[in-house]
């Protein structure tokens, strides 16, 4: 069988629900003949392949039984399972071609002999955004309405979904397109001026036909490119590591985070050896939240060598400190807890004056303020002024926060210092347009520098020939957003990132 690549148009299958045990799978198909195909394998095949599109088709997927049991009279067909079938006809449907969507139960062996069916029959396994691909082929999506498809599969709180679905619905493409005809029109003012004698149109030093279109363009791709921080992180999430020394507490705060006991609390110092990591939604930002091995002053040395080692700690809780310290360096948030009971040791100064070197934000935590009360003011004389970081905030603006990781009390404030501190750089934005992907934003960038340079030309009086290009450079880098501009690599290479069955 020949290499299947994007853009054939053989008839493809895919399970589009996560496999393993369920009560129901969806098994979707799609290509010209498809349904036909399908009815091959379908225990009412005129009915199917007479059905209308968007109609719903009951039946059961069977497979013929082979020659050998055929001659010993036994039925000819195998039952596989009972399922419903909808029916699409081009071009009303996701990928604009006709197919079928087949709900099955939901078990992996079910799953598995469904699909292994159609496989005979004659459809193939579809590739990883094989669907969404001949669904943008088709004029159906665009490349923003499809990346905000995948945006939406891979959403993990209310906020990033319905970012997702605001493109879903084509907002951003109707802004890129707006953008798009005032940057055409300008070219094609630019153009027509090339045609012609500057004398004979009355031009003379500045003029850029079209310079305002130009400016406002401009303006706008620049707030669109200032969304992306925003939406990346509501994407992508943050990584937040719980520091402090043993027994502070960070177990505890952990749990109270998660709102369940996953991490283990005991009073011994040094139970979490190594580090759990789990996914917590904070005001919509989806936060990877990190418990960590406490870190120890005695440790803060280079690690100790194999004739030393037997000391104190033992190996496992030694790797774990190893693995926090890594976590802290790619971390874009540490809470930093200090356990109220203790104060405030040199071993925390020694540790705060480490995360001084690092550019994250942090937020310190005094921790078991139920029982230890903390002091008048956090700050100044509870931070030692070299123990904060320079970036992102200010010292006086490092968030410290009392605690208790038992009572829950300051656990509200805490959430929304996390806000802060993450969206600290980060512009507030109303129902503003936002980018949706990384290949976006560069394309959005690349586009402004263009236009800049535009700008810039013409502010020198430079000739309009060297201005259309540039001008153009902007329409192409635009078009190529949406996907009117584009090559079967760039299309591979977003699709393929895709999951299969979507
Ligand atoms: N009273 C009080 N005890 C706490 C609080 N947070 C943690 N503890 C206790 O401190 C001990 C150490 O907590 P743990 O979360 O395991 O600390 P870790 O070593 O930093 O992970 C346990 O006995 C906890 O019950 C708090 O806010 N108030
Ligand atoms: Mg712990």
């Amino acid at each position: 069988m020949p290499k299947p690549f994007y853009g054939d148009e053989s008839p493809i299958v895919a399970l589009a629900t996560p496999p393993g045990e369920s009560a129901l799978a969806l098994i979707r198909s799609s290509g010209p003949g498809s349904v036909a195909l399908l009815s091959r394998v379908f225990s009412r095949p005129a009915t199917l392949r007479k059905a209308a599109g968007n109609s719903v088709v009951y039946g059961w997927i069977r497979r013929p039984r082979d020659a050998v049991s055929r001659k010993t009279g036994t039925r000819a067909w195998e039952l596989i399972d009972e399922v419903l079938v909808s029916v699409y006809r081009a071009p009303r449907s996701y990928t604009g071609e006709e197919g079928a969507d087949i709900t099955c139960h939901g078990g992996t062996a079910t799953v598995r002999a469904v699909l292994e069916t159609l496989e005979a029959a004659g459809f193939r396994e579809s590739l990883p955004g094989e669907f969404s691909f001949r669904a943008f082929m088709n004029g159906k999506l665009d490349l923003t309405r499809s990346e905000s498809v995948m945006e939406l599969v891979r959403a993990k709180t209310g906020a990033a979904r319905e970012r997702a679905a605001d493109r879903l619905a084509g907002r951003l493409q109707g802004d890129i397109a707006v953008m798009n005809r005032r940057l055409v029109e300008a070219l094609a003012e630019t153009e027509l001026h090339l045609d012609y004698d500057e004398e004979e149109l009355g031009l003379s030093g500045e003029g850029l036909p079209g310079r305002e279109l130009v400016e406002d363009t401009l303006q706008c791709l620049r707030n669109l490119a200032g969304s992306w921080p925003g939406e990346r992180l509501y994407q992508e999430g943050a990584l937040a590591v719980i520091a402090g020394r043993p027994n502070a507490g960070k177990s505890s705060l952990f749990n109270a985070l998660l709102g369940e006991d996953r991490s283990i609390v005991t009073a011994v110092p040094g139970t979490t050896r190594d580090w759990i990591e789990a996914l917590v939604n904070i005001r919509g930002i989806p936060l990877r939240l990190v418990d960590t091995a406490g870190l120890r002053e005695d440790l803060q040395g280079p690690p100790p060598s194999a004739a030393e080692e037997g000391g104190g700690l033992d190996r496992a809780e030694e790797i774990g400190i190893q693995r926090s310290r890594e976590l802290l360096d790619r971390a874009d948030l540490v809470l930093y807890v200090i356990d109220g009971t203790q104060g405030l040791r040199d071993e925390d100064k020694a540790l705060l004056r480490t995360h001084a070197a690092l550019p994250h934000p942090l937020i310190l935590l005094w921790n078991k303020a139920d029982i230890a009360p903390p002091p008048e003011s956090l700050l100044p004389e509870f931070l030692p002024p070299e123990s904060l970081p320079p970036e992102p905030l200010p010292p006086e603006q490092v968030p410290s926060l009392p605690l208790s990781a038992t009572t829950g009390e300051g656990l509200e404030q805490l959430c929304g210092a996390i806000e802060t501190a993450l969206k600290g750089g980060i512009p507030r934005r109303g129902s503003e347009t936002g980018l949706g992907s990384r290949r976006q934003k560069e394309l959005v960038d690349r586009a402004c520098t263009a236009l800049e340079e535009v700008l810039s030309l013409a502010g020198r009086g430079e000739p309009l020939d060297l201005l259309a290009p540039l001008l153009r450079e902007a329409v192409n880098a635009l078009g190529e957003i949406t996907g009117e501009v584009s090559t079967a690599d760039i299309l591979e290479a977003i699709f393929s990132k895709f999951c299969v069955g979507k």
